[in-house]
């Protein structure tokens, strides 16, 4: 079943010029952006896309970091993307990340862990309409989508 996801590469990512290399990594896999943008995330959005962590110790810094900077928001589509794209992201903790995942490869610290990706398909609903416009996302076919499925 194709999913879509809400993928954003967090600001030490973009700060790091990590973006486009990250971003590589689901393009060359097989999955399809299809929606990207630049953007500095208001604190009311950032609490409200952090919601589900509004009484944990650490939600001030969670959402200090997440408007530190530009963040690359995007919408990635692909079959069973969801749990794919969590599994190429890794642990939350990047200590615990396995090598050759995203953040076991790219990051170091629980709190600069450079990607969120959505967990559920309800997650992603709801964060992609948080972030972008119907218009704003793409349906398009890609040359070698025969190859990939
Ligand atoms: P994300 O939502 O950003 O994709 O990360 P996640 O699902 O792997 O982890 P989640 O539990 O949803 O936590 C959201 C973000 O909050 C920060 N965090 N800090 N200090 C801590 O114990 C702690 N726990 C979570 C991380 O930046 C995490 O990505
Ligand atoms: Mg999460």
């Amino acid at each position: 079943m194709k999913q879509r996801s809400f993928v954003m590469l967090k600001p030490d990512a973009v700060k790091r010029r990590l973006a486009g290399e990250v971003l590589g990594r689901f393009e060359n896999r097989g999955l399809k952006i299809l929606a990207a943008k630049l953007l500095v995330i208001t604190p009311e959005l950032a609490k409200e896309h952090y919601g589900e962590h509004s009484e944990r110790p650490f939600f001030k810094d969670l959402v200090e970091y997440i408007t530190s900077g530009p963040v690359l928001a995007t919408v990635i589509e692909g079959e069973e993307c969801i749990s794919l794209i969590r599994k190429m992201v890794g642990a939350t903790n990047p200590q615990e990340a396995d090598l050759g995942t995203i953040r076991g490869d790219y990051a170091i610290d629980t709190g600069r862990n450079i990607i969120h990706a959505s967990d559920s398909e309800t997650s992603a609903a709801r964060e992609i309409a948080l972030f972008f416009e119907d218009s704003e996302i793409y349906d398009y076919s890609m040359p070698d989508e025969e190859m990939i499925y």
